[in-house]
């Protein structure tokens, strides 16, 4: 061993046994040096040289940059890349065509002593070299190495909600990462580190801006800085597309209309795009909200949304581009039922969108609750691709405060049955193209990024980002083995804290539903904040911005009937669906209220009543947080310092809001059911006008 790599090798040591303070910069991506000397040792054996062709493309060049960039830190020491491979105990880059591995998929195994990691394409090169790092960053064996894997869905996005002054559309961790008023000349080398993120978990496009899109992002101005990000993108192997505002032609195109049958309107789209295509020759595509929350879309002309979403399809003509028009509508009705309404307006125009044209439903009918049965889209509509739209950006799950792991919201909308074309047709299967046999397929998550040095707000955050980006991949990972392998590879290996967060986190969702909206309760958080409980908004600009529109709380008892003899909202599913729904003895305890409305008094299959379940529901999911504490304290010795002061000081605070929830909510609820608690749980101490008004201090009212 040279001098210099004694050298490095102490240093790296050093600040590993320092535990420097951990700042959550490199997320997951930290490369600590291997700890366990003897299998630090069987690595290094395989990793005396990383070779790649020659001609290699800029693609395949990353692979070979991010494979040295990691190994230097797991291994400490530097491997050197080579155009040819010198003898055994290497690791070779190559792209071989093999159609078993589509366009991205990889496979990893040993080959004459060498480690050989192959590509269909320079990107599946790419994907595969960091699937071997993660291989090695967890702690794998390095012998008998086979790792073979194809991406299940074609596009796999992260739709950022950022303005072009820098804020981000219900972000919470800092302003937005991208500097609109430096670009194009100024390139923050955050970009690349971004890049390298969404490359190693198989993101493979990114929309910059806010589906609330001004169109100042389609002026030649802004194209140029759109080119410089994709710029940095693109060696990573991730397309550019863009939010567009409807009312584009009118507003920045001088034309008195944006009537997707206007002739001039459509020549006007058809050169913006064009022009788009000069800027940035692999431009993914355009993303659009339309006729929603006030924005401006076909529907002014007479249109719908078919006609607004083929004009753009037309323009994108011979271009490798898609539409991916947003489903996400809902007229102000209060005699109506908001859950129905995307469903009313879609599912007639199937079959009516152009080839290149997917359709982006969010995972359930309301908006992002923290639990909300699949939308009923998915499944009626067999004839139009479907984007599954989920939200990381924690907007009704508690900001970057409460510590919630998504992965399990993500699966539980995945895994549901369809029944459209018989059991087992589930969303994850309507999305990634089997159930209709659609050739092209797209899930898109709503990013939790900001400026804040850690990237999420909570460190936790992070999580929500990986395992988005790997379930996008593979939707068949358990969210257990992501929690576990984001854990290893962020936080600590020792196996006891390992396992501890990976239950912590495992369990974090369910444990947020039950102190806010347990039962299926949903959207009766705080006016347009979206934080904190709020149960009792009965005025809002709109009947379906209150939270009595949702629960329905009377004498009688609590919950939205959607059955025959409510908004019926239940028949817009499968027969098979409606059966297990439609009934409160099979429903679900935890869809209950979400389709009935049931007496307070009444005994539920969980063997308590309506009133007793609920409020020992919203007690023990408060009590859990404490739990969560606890399985917290108990990994200290095993985690950085600051990392985890930090996460300790955010569960202080979701301590605080859980029974800020749980007495908001039981108080209120209680002045209907006029019922006492179950004699084992302690009544709140302060009343329901004190929360009330905590109500107005958080919410800065
Ligand atoms: C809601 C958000 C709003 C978004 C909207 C959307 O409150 O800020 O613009 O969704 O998805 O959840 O379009």
């Amino acid at each position: 061993m040279s001098f210099r790599s004694l050298l490095l090798l102490f240093v790296l040591c050093t600040f590993a046994q320092r535990g420097l303070a951990d700042d959550g910069y490199r997320l997951w991506l930290k490369y600590d040096l291997v700890r366990d000397a003897s299998q630090r040792k069987e690595y290094q054996k395989q990793a005396k040289f990383i070779t790649i062709p020659n001609s290699a493309s800029p693609i395949l060049q990353t692979a070979g940059r991010e494979l040295q960039q990691g190994l230097l830190g797991l291994l400490g020491q530097q491997v050197p890349v080579l155009s040819e491979s010198k003898g055994k105990g290497g690791i070779v880059l190559a792209v071989a065509a093999n159609p078993e591995l589509g366009e991205e998929g990889y496979r990893v195994s040993t080959q004459s002593g060498n480690l050989v990691v192959t590509g269909a394409t320079d990107k599946g090169a790419l994907y595969g070299a960091f699937a071997l790092l993660r291989h090695w960053q967890t702690g794998q064996p390095v012998a008998n190495v086979n790792l073979t894997s194809k991406p299940r869905i074609e596009y796999r996005l992260l739709n950022h909600w950022d303005n072009p002054n820098g804020t981000v559309e219900r972000g919470y961790a800092g302003s937005s990462i991208w500097k609109w008023q430096e670009l194009p000349e100024v390139i923050d080398p955050r970009y690349r580190d971004y890049a390298r993120a969404n490359a190693s978990i198989g993101i493979n496009g990114v929309v910059f801006n806010n589906v609330n899109a001004s169109a100042r992002f389609l002026t030649a101005e802004y194209l140029q800085k759109v080119a410089a990000l994709a710029n940095v993108m693109r060696p990573y192997g991730i397309r550019v597309y863009m939010s567009v505002l409807w009312a584009a032609p009118k507003v920045i195109g001088g034309l008195q209309t944006s009537d997707p049958l206007d002739p001039q309107v459509r020549r006007w789209w058809t050169a913006k795009t064009d022009e788009i295509y000069k800027a940035i020759p692999d431009f993914g595509g355009f993303l659009v909200k339309a006729n929603s929350e006030g924005e401006p879309g076909p529907q002014d002309y007479g249109r719908n949304h078919a006609d607004g979403a083929n004009m753009l399809a037309e323009a994108l003509g011979q271009h490798d581009g898609i539409v991916m028009w947003r489903a996400f509508v809902y007229k102000a009705n209060s005699n109506g039922d908001r859950f129905k309404e995307a469903y009313q307006e879609f599912q007639p125009l199937d079959g009516k969108f152009a080839p290149k044209v997917l359709v982006q439903v969010k995972n359930g009918p309301i908006d992002f609750q923290a639990r909300e049965p699949f939308h009923p889209l998915f499944g009626a509509m067999p004839k139009t691709p479907l984007v599954l739209e989920v939200q990381l950006t924690q907007e009704y799950l508690g900001f970057a405060t409460h510590l919630v792991y998504l992965a399990p919201l993500i699966k539980e909308c995945l895994e549901s049955d369809t029944y459209a074309k018989g059991p087992g047709s589930t969303v994850a299967k309507v999305v990634d193209g089997t159930v209709d046999q659609h050739t092209i397929s797209g899930i898109a998550g709503v990013a939790n990024i900001g400026s804040d040095r850690n990237w999420t707000g909570h460190p936790v955050g992070q999580a929500n980002w990986y395992s988005y980006g790997r379930l996008a991949w593979d939707h068949t990972l358990t969210s257990q083995a992501l929690a576990e392998e984001w854990t290893k590879m962020t936080l600590t290996q020792e196996p006891k804290a390992v396992s501890t967060i990976t239950d912590l986190l495992t369990k974090s969702r369910d444990i947020y539903v039950r102190y806010t909206t347990p039962l299926g309760l949903h959207h009766i958080m705080g006016q347009s904040i979206h934080y904190g409980p709020e149960p009792w908004l009965e005025k809002s600009a709109r009947p379906d911005w209150t939270s009595i529109y949702y629960h329905k709380a009377d004498a009688v008892g609590l919950g939205f009937n959607r059955t025959a003899t409510g908004s019926n909202a239940l028949a817009l599913y499968a027969p098979q669906v409606q059966k297990q729904w439609g009934n409160p003895a099979t429903c679900p305890p935890d869809y209950l209220l979400w389709f009935h409305h049931v007496p307070w008094t009444q005994t539920l299959n969980t063997g308590k009543t309506l009133w007793n379940e609920l409020t020992t529901r919203y007690y023990s999911g408060a009590d859990s947080v404490q739990w969560m504490q606890q399985q917290w304290a108990q990994v200290q010795p095993a985690i950085d310092a600051e990392l985890h002061a930090d996460v300790a000081a955010r569960l202080r605070i979701q301590q605080r809001e859980a029974l800020w929830w749980r007495d908001a909510c039981v108080l209120y609820f209680q002045t209907y059911s006029k019922q006492p608690l179950p004699p084992t749980l302690t009544p709140p101490t302060r009343d329901l006008a004190e929360i009330k008004q905590l109500v107005d201090i958080y919410q800065l009212r």
